[in-house]
C-alpha cells in the first residue's frame, strides 16, 4: 500500500495498492491514521460488491445503518444509496441528489458519524465531485475576535430544512410532516467547538445546512454570529472559490474516505440529466467525542 499527498490540493492523500479483501490489520490502522491527519483518503482501483464495501466499513469501526429506509440498498441495508437512475421496472432505489448543501453526515443526531466512505458507482462525465471545508483549519484562521465570540457558545443542529420528502409523504400536510421530523429527530444542541479526539484540533462544528442557531452562554440566540462564522469558513460563498473550499473529484474505481468530525461537504450534482449513482457506508470509530 502506497500513500502519497494529492498533488496541488489543500489536503487529502491518494492510496494505491490497497486490497480491501486481503489488507492486513496494519493497513487498516494506517488508513485510519491517514483519515484523521489528512482528512480525505482516495482509495484507487477498487472493485467491490455492496457486501464487500460494507465489509471494508466494518473493518474501520461500527457501521451505522441510516435511519430513513428510503436510502437503503435493497440487498445490503447498511449501504446508503444516492441515485438518479431508475431500475428497469421503474423503481427508484435510494434517493436522488443527496447532500447538495454544506453539512457533516448525521450532524443533526446525538452522535454524528466519525468516518464516511463514498463509493461512486455511476460517474457522470461533467460536474462530478464533492466540495469540502476543513473546520479545524477554518477555526484556526478565524480572527481572535471571532474565536473569543464563539467561546462558551452552543450550536443547535436540525435536519428539518433538508429532510427529503419520501414517496409515502405525497399529499400529506406539511405541518404533519414537520411534526413527525421534529419528534423523530429533535434538534440537538452541543458546544460550537470541540476537540478532535484523535488529533487534538479545535473544530468549529457548524454547517449551513444543519446548524439552525448559535446561542451565547446565557442562551440568547446570536444569528449574526452564526452568519459571520459561516461566512468566515466559506460556506456562504456561492462561487465556491473561497480559499477554504477544496473540490475533490473522482473517477470510476475511486473510493473516498473522510474524517466526518472535521469536514463539512457539499455534493456537486450535475445539472445535466446524466446518470449518477453512489454508495455510502458510515462508521463510528468508538471514541466518544463531543461531535
Ligand atoms: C445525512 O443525513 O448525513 C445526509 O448526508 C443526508 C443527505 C441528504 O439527504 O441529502
Amino acid at each position: 500500500m502506497k500513500i502519497t499527498p494529492q498533488a496541488g490540493k489543500k489536503f487529502g492523500v491518494i492510496v494505491e495498492g490497497f486490497d480491501a479483501e486481503t489488507a492486513p490489520e496494519q493497513d487498516i490502522v494506517e488508513l485510519k491514521k491517514a483519515i484523521y491527519t489528512n482528512k480525505i483518503v482516495v482509495l484507487k482501483n477498487q472493485d467491490l460488491s455492496p457486501r464487500q464495501f460494507l465489509a471494508l466499513g466494518e473493518r474501520l469501526g461500527r457501521v451505522a445503518e441510516y435511519y430513513e429506509p428510503v436510502y437503503h440498498h435493497p440487498e445490503v441495508k447498511e449501504v446508503f444509496v444516492s441515485s438518479n437512475v431508475k431500475e428497469e421496472d421503474g423503481r427508484q432505489v435510494g434517493v436522488p441528489k443527496t447532500g447538495k448543501f454544506w453539512h457533516s453526515d448525521y450532524q443533526f443526531m446525538q452522535r454524528p458519524f466519525d468516518i464516511t466512505l463514498i463509493y461512486p458507482q455511476v460517474v457522470p462525465s461533467k460536474n462530478r465531485g464533492t466540495f469540502f471545508i476543513n473546520l479545524a483549519t477554518a477555526y484556526e484562521k478565524l480572527t481572535e475576535e471571532l474565536k473569543l465570540a464563539v467561546k462558551d457558545t452552543t450550536a443547535t443542529h436540525s435536519v428539518l430544512r433538508y429532510f427529503k420528502i419520501r414517496p409515502t409523504d405525497v399529499y400529506r400536510p406539511i405541518s404533519e410532516l414537520i411534526e413527525e421530523v421534529n419528534a423523530k429527530t429533535p434538534p440537538v444542541t452541543c458546544q460550537t467547538t470541540f476537540t478532535h479526539p484523535h488529533t487534538g484540533e479545535t473544530v468549529l462544528y457548524i454547517s449551513e445546512g444543519f446548524t439552525s442557531s448559535v446561542r451565547d452562554a446565557e442562551g440568547n440566540e446570536q444569528p449574526e454570529l452564526l452568519t459571520e462564522l459561516l461566512t468566515a469558513t466559506g460556506q456562504l460563498d456561492r462561487t465556491y472559490e473561497h480559499e477554504n473550499i477544496h473540490l475533490q473529484t473522482f473517477e470510476k474505481g475511486d473510493m473516498l474516505l473522510w474524517d466526518n468530525r472535521t469536514l463539512v461537504h457539499r455534493a456537486l450534482h450535475t445539472a445535466t440529466p446524466e446518470p449518477a449513482v453512489s454508495y455510502r457506508v458510515t462508521v463510528y470509530d468508538d471514541v466518544d467525542a463531543a461531535a
